[in-house]
């Protein structure tokens, strides 16, 4: 099955996936060997799933990976294992759609941990390369914890082919993974690295999984899934808990906690293919770490790029890089992070460090000390992709220019891992002196970004301000562009806000009122210092004038107070 086969079937109303429980086995055992040894036990049991009206059968395929089958001797025999799993699960080849399972290593992924992103990924490619060979439709990356691992996985099996791919995560109490992240986060982090679907169980009850969907569902542009609990309930209580969800926009049911036959066949009886909602959006404007969704645009909180991560002009920073030190890094990360800034870029280009290995070890250095999601400042396609790779949210790529080289080598990378991008409208030949010709190498910029599927949302349009030192119109000209992007293109935009008063003396008043007149022209984001108590209170005073109370809500996690 392709990826756009699975959209249209989801598209036909909300599905049922059966998944296998296992009971039984001896813990000290291998899973893996108890499952073959029931084989036939099991196949009736997918057989029962089936004919109750399930519409996808999961196979139990989820610990085999080779860092879970170490523990039994069996690493080298893991393609061999998923064979064997594949070929006694319910008859693939007589029409029932079967989707092979994944779960964690068991192991903490860097950056939280010791296993390597690229090992992660390798791991997850064996396991998967294994189980579409043996006839998997689909995939499950079922019972997630954390989401960077949730993400090797996904990147490994999409590298394998067009299959589609789930993503379920378990959700604490306080509705977060045990790796801290929200639910929104964990839906656009997974959804722009291409996830066909994206759900979660709950320890809490079906009443607060129904919350959570509620809540992120606005964010949504692929199908959600749910995993509800049948724990207690009688087959019509569990219809009308699975309704519930239904009308907050589940478009597929798993079988949770104690879910019997009984109890599928009473969904499959009502709610099945019935009125359901779709996918609400098609991309959404904003960038996550793994803690935290910072969402943009005209009707979001104005959002502050810090500056300082960039050795251009700071000699401590650069004698610190060169000794290979990243403690000025850190320093400036919780000081612009305390200062309230809504992103940090960070640019590693400095003549005589290898920028590819001081980017990536800065990020997975940010990933653990701030919250905040990251700019990736770089002119280098490899390290844009490196960095994308590895970073555990969805990040903004700093900058995708009308250059030749930009667009066709770092815009298609930023496409492929699902970031946002900053679009420079520059040319090979220079920065366009009118704003007519900005606007058309926006144009440029953006129907090749649409070649790649991305959309407007996607993208942050740099205003290009020059100073005024230099020439007269250059704020003005600026202004221009960024009324036509919010008010025609309808994107977001961004400026390096002290370029504008270069050259000239007390550059604090002039950089603030540019502030003022460019948020009036509907600028969305500024890359600029948080140290300026001029810029902050600014947004600060933006922010509540257009009646975004910012931390209140997100303190609340009140997504929902933030929709159009
Ligand atoms: N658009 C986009 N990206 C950009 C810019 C832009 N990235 C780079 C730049 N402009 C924004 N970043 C900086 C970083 C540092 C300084 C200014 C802009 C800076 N540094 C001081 C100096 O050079 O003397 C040092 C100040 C300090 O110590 O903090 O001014 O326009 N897309």
């Amino acid at each position: 099955m392709n990826r756009d086969y699975f959209r249209r079937m989801v598209d036909g109303g909300p599905l049922i996936l059966g998944s296998t429980v296992v009971l039984g086995n001896n813990k000290n055992e291998c899973p893996e060997n108890w499952i073959l040894e029931h084989s036939d036990h099991i196949k009736s049991m997918q057989r029962s799933y089936r004919d109750a009206g399930c519409d996808i059968i999961c196979t139990l395929t989820s610990g085999a990976n080779r860092y879970r089958l170490q523990a039994f001797g069996l690493a080298s025999q893991t393609a061999q294992v998923n064979r064997e799993l594949m070929l006694r699960c319910v008859d693939v080849q007589t029409g029932t759609i079967v989707f092979a399972t994944c779960s964690t290593t068991g192991l903490s992924v860097e950056p939280f941990g010791d296993l390597t992103f690229e090992d992660a990924v390798r791991c997850f490619k064996e396991q998967g390369t294994s189980l579409a060979e043996n006839g998997a439709a689909g995939f499950v990356i079922e019972n997630m914890r954390c989401i960077q691992e949730a993400r090797a996985a996904l990147i490994a099996l999409r590298e394998i082919g067009d299959y589609p791919v789930i993503v379920h995560l378990i959700l604490e109490s306080d509705n977060r993974t045990a790796g801290e992240t929200d639910a929104l986060s964990a839906l656009l982090t997974l959804q722009s690295l291409g996830a066909d679907a994206v759900g979660f169980s709950t320890t809490l009850d079906n009443e607060n999984l129904c919350a959570v969907i509620s809540e992120i569902k606005q964010f949504a542009a692929i199908p959600l899934f749910a995993y509800p609990s049948a724990k207690g309930l009688a087959p019509d209580e569990y219809v009308a808990s699975v309704k519930k969800l239904v009308d907050a926009g589940v478009n597929l049911i798993g079988g949770g906690d104690c879910v019997t036959t009984d109890h599928i066949g009473a969904i499959a009886g009502t709610i099945h293919r019935s009125a359901f909602i779709r996918p609400v959006v098609k991309s959404v404007s904003a960038v996550t770490s793994a803690k935290k969704t910072v969402l943009l645009g005209g009707n979001r909180p104005f959002a502050v790029v810090g500056e300082r991560i960039n050795p251009t002009g700071k000699k401590n920073l650069q004698a610190n890089l060169r000794e290979g030190s990243l403690d000025i890094v850190r320093q400036f990360a919780l000081e612009q992070t305390m200062r309230r800034a809504s992103i940090l870029d960070i640019n590693m280009g400095l003549s005589g460090i290898d920028e590819m290995s001081m980017m990536l070890r800065a990020v997975n250095l940010l990933s653990t000390v701030t919250h905040l999601p990251l700019c990736i400042d770089t002119t280098k396609p490899d390290v844009v992709e490196a960095a994308l790779r590895c970073y555990p949210g969805r990040a903004i790529v700093n900058s995708v220019s009308g250059e030749k080289e930009r667009i066709e080598q770092t815009l298609p990378v930023a496409a492929r891992y699902g970031a946002m991008f900053i679009g420079l409208p520059l040319t090979d030949a220079g920065i366009p002196s009118t704003v007519k010709e900005r606007i058309n190498v926006v144009d440029t910029i953006m129907s090749a970004a649409s070649s790649y599927g991305c959309t407007v949302d996607d993208m942050a349009v740099d205003g290009l301000v020059m100073t005024v030192s230099s020439n007269p119109s250059a704020a003005i000209d600026t202004l221009d562009l960024i009324k036509w992007c919010s008010g025609t293109l309808h994107s977001n935009t961004i400026v390096g806000l002290s370029n504008v008063s270069f050259g000239m003396p007390e550059r604090h008043w002039i950089n603030g009122a540019f502030l003022g007149m460019a948020m009036g022209c509907g600028l969305t984001m500024a890359i600029s210092n948080p140290s300026s108590d001029g810029i902050m209170a600014t947004v600060q005073a933006y922010n509540c004038l257009r009646g975004f109370d910012y931390e209140m809500l997100l303190e609340k996690g009140r997504y929902s107070e933030f929709a159009k």
